[in-house]
């Protein structure tokens, strides 16, 4: 079996042979001028646990499929959530000016650019798809459901969404615990269950295996948001290499602040029950998933 670094190890050396991120055009016509891609390289080569892409890369070796095949529609959900994170790092969402150990993309770049990084990821992500798709037509079907999973995690029902509602429930100072699982949802949960069903739609996984792995990736996700909530309140800059304290001081809805740490801790052990209890239906073959989520429940970074 795998480990996560083995996966990380692979996604990390196909990540550096993706054209637009090695490309250094220098505004000539048709070419990718260098500081979009110096920009894009700089956030995707700041490390990052890669959680995302090693998690669909497992499922695909679960499911019995083909990893070499899977491997870009991996990297591509890792540029999904990297320009994620250059977008929420920007002064009119959360506003950070530290990331992955480092300044944030906007700091180094500037706001505008800082944007067109994360426009540049997204569309790179849906063009290293595509290209895969049409490489192979006779796989076009299952590669056309798994980038429309893909894009319906990160779009305006899955990870725009949530953010969506965050920001409006920070700017209104309000919200429930049913905003806050809305939230959490979307802009957490929705990627780690997409590019996991992504991976079912590579492998033509049947119904059972499908919602199976969306159980696991709505349990996993919500933990591991809810294990965030926590680092934000008890963990160190150092490990989590971004800006901490920040959800209490810009009264934000966590699960801290709807159910204290120790709510927030029963939530936690209730979420893992459920990651067990859905990955269990894989028998041992969901070995990785099951020690994956046991990791995540004391995470420090
Ligand atoms: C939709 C315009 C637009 C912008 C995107 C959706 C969004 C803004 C931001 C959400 C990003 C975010 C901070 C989500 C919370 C999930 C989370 C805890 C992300 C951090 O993930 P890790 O710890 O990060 O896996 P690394 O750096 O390890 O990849």
């Amino acid at each position: 079996m795998k480990s996560l670094k083995d996966y990380a190890q692979i996604v990390n050396r196909r990540l550096e042979q993706i054209p637009a991120v090695i490309e250094d055009g220098r505004f000539e016509i048709g070419e990718m001028p260098w500081l979009l891609s110096q920009s894009m390289r700089y956030s995707l080569s700041a490390g990052g646990k890669r959680l995302r892409p090693c998690m669909l890369l497992a499922a695909v070796d679960m499911l019995g499929g083909d990893g070499d095949e899977a491997l870009d529609f991996a990297c591509a959900v890792e540029m999904i959530h990297t320009y994620s994170l250059i977008h929420d790092d920007l002064p009119g969402m959360d506003n950070d000016t530290l990331r992955r150990g480092r300044p944030t993309n906007h700091v180094v770049f500037g706001e505008g650019q800082a944007i067109l990084a994360g426009d540049g990821l997204l569309n790179c992500a849906f063009e290293t798809m595509l290209a895969r798709a049409c490489e192979r037509p006779e796989r076009a079907a299952q590669y056309l459901l798994a980038i429309r999973e893909i894009a319906t995690g990160a779009g305006v029902t899955g990870m725009i969404a949530g953010q969506v509602m965050d920001l409006h429930c920070e700017r209104m100072g309000s919200g429930d615990e049913r905003a806050l699982e809305y939230i959490q949802h979307g802009k957490t949960a929705c990627m780690f269950i997409y590019p996991l069903r992504a991976a079912a739609r590579l492998c033509g996984a049947g119904e059972d295996a499908l919602a199976a792995l969306t159980d696991y990736g709505r349990a996993f996700g919500l933990l591991f948001q809810a294990t965030d909530d926590l680092l934000d309140v008890t963990g160190t800059q150092e490990d989590m290499g971004k800006t901490l304290g920040k959800d209490a001081e810009s009264g934000k809805l966590t699960c801290v602040s709807a159910y204290g740490v120790e709510g927030t801790r029963a939530l936690v052990e209730r979420l893992h029950r459920e990651a067990l209890d859905a990955i269990d239906r894989f028998g041992g073959d969901g070995a990785f998933f099951r020690a994956l989520v046991d990791s995540m429940v004391d995470r420090t970074k």
